[in-house]
């Protein structure tokens, strides 16, 4: 984790993180070098215990919101002064591109244009590693009632656009002035050609009757979530049930592509986007895998290109990128992707 308010209680907030049974690297105070704190692996029972210290959290700090508000509002309007995004950084090895975050993150600090929701002295990035993503976004929420905004990060993904840019986006002054909630970017689909072995990849007739194969949904894993969207998916048994039974087709049991984008548009499809923020390249992929950027095909054109979506904003992340990339994304950092 990473404050950027010196007065922060770090300490308090660290003996919270080492007493949930979770693995992380806090990337700390200047995001670099991630350490690594603890690396037990949560149970099920750890993580129904988190939830429920997370849901307990949530309820008692917005409890006294005014009823006639939409949630994810009032979710904010209880951290207005500064709500803050909270990055999970999905990783089984080092961040290779921790600079590049590092300065991504640093530049929030620079900014000094709106007093109240700015990321400057408020920010505080939280850089959670784990590769299970519910107990992830409980530990986010405990861990702060300013996190706002959840997003899922791997560590081949690099920013395209300056944090404030990503911040501005996301805090949409012109949603809030206009009474809207938040949504969540998080791609929806139900067009794959293999949906139905990956329905029936549990065996047949065993998502019924919680999920018809007409309710099952596929999408990208990298998806920024709000903090209502968040509460749902550790709110939810009922779904998560049936996702984490064990695989009889392994090769088309891929649950985090499943459950996150089935559940939401379940429980909400008016409150997201369908759309990830996050390009991908699946142009020749290989064995299910994406292309992978390599050093010389990173140009200041390539982050422009990798901008440009159908939707009406644009990509804020990219992947796969290869580790040895970090030296030309670097060289090009503040001439181009941190430009805005
Ligand atoms: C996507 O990857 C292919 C190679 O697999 C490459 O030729 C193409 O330029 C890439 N597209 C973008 C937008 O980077
Ligand atoms: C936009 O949509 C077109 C047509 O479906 C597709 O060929 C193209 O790859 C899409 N572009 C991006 C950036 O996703
Ligand atoms: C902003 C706020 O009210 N935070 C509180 C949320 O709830 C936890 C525990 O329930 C408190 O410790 C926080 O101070």
């Amino acid at each position: 984790m990473v404050s950027f308010t010196p007065s922060s209680p770090l300490i308090p907030t660290l003996t919270l993180l080492l007493s949930l049974p979770i693995l992380y690297f806090f990337l700390a105070p200047h995001f670099l070098p991630p350490r690594q704190i603890s690396i037990s692996l949560p149970d099920e029972l750890d993580d129904l215990s988190l939830f429920h210290k997370a849901i307990a959290m949530d309820a008692a700090n917005f409890s006294r919101r005014p009823t006639h508000l939409p949630a994810a509002k009032s979710h904010l309007s209880a951290a207005l002064r500064r709500p803050k995004i909270a990055f999970l950084f999905l990783t089984n090895s080092p961040l290779h591109f921790a600079p590049l975050w590092e300065r991504f993150f640093s530049m929030s600090r620079s900014s000094t244009t709106i007093s109240t929701s700015t990321p400057t002295q408020n920010s505080e990035i939280l850089a959670y590693v784990n590769l299970r993503r519910a107990p992830l976004l409980a530990t986010a929420m405990l861990d702060d009632p300013a996190n706002a905004y959840f997003a899922v990060i791997s560590q081949h993904c690099i920013p395209l656009h300056s944090f404030n840019y990503f911040y501005n986006f996301l805090f949409d002054l012109g949603r809030l002035s206009r009474d809207l909630e938040f949504s969540s970017y998080i791609e929806i689909l139900d067009d794959e050609p293999t949906l139905w072995d990956r329905y029936n990849a549990r065996g047949k007739n065993v998502m019924v009757p919680e999920v018809q194969f007409d309710e099952f949904r596929v999408g990208s894993q990298f998806f920024v979530l709000t903090r209502k969207h968040a509460l749902m998916v550790i709110k939810d048994r009922k779904l998560w049930r049936k996702f984490k039974l064990p695989c009889l087709n392994v090769d088309s049991c891929y649950p985090e592509e499943h459950y996150f984008p089935t559940m939401l548009s379940m429980q909400d499809p008016n409150g997201c986007s369908h759309y990830t923020l996050t390009r991908v390249n699946w142009t020749d992929s290989v064995n299910g895998h994406p292309h992978t950027y390599h050093p010389p095909e990173v140009s200041a054109e390539l982050i422009y290109t990798l901008r440009e979506s159908n939707s009406s904003y644009s990509y804020m992340f990219a992947r796969k990128f290869s580790p040895d990339c970090l030296n030309p994304l670097m060289e090009i950092a503040d001439s181009v992707i941190f430009k805005d």
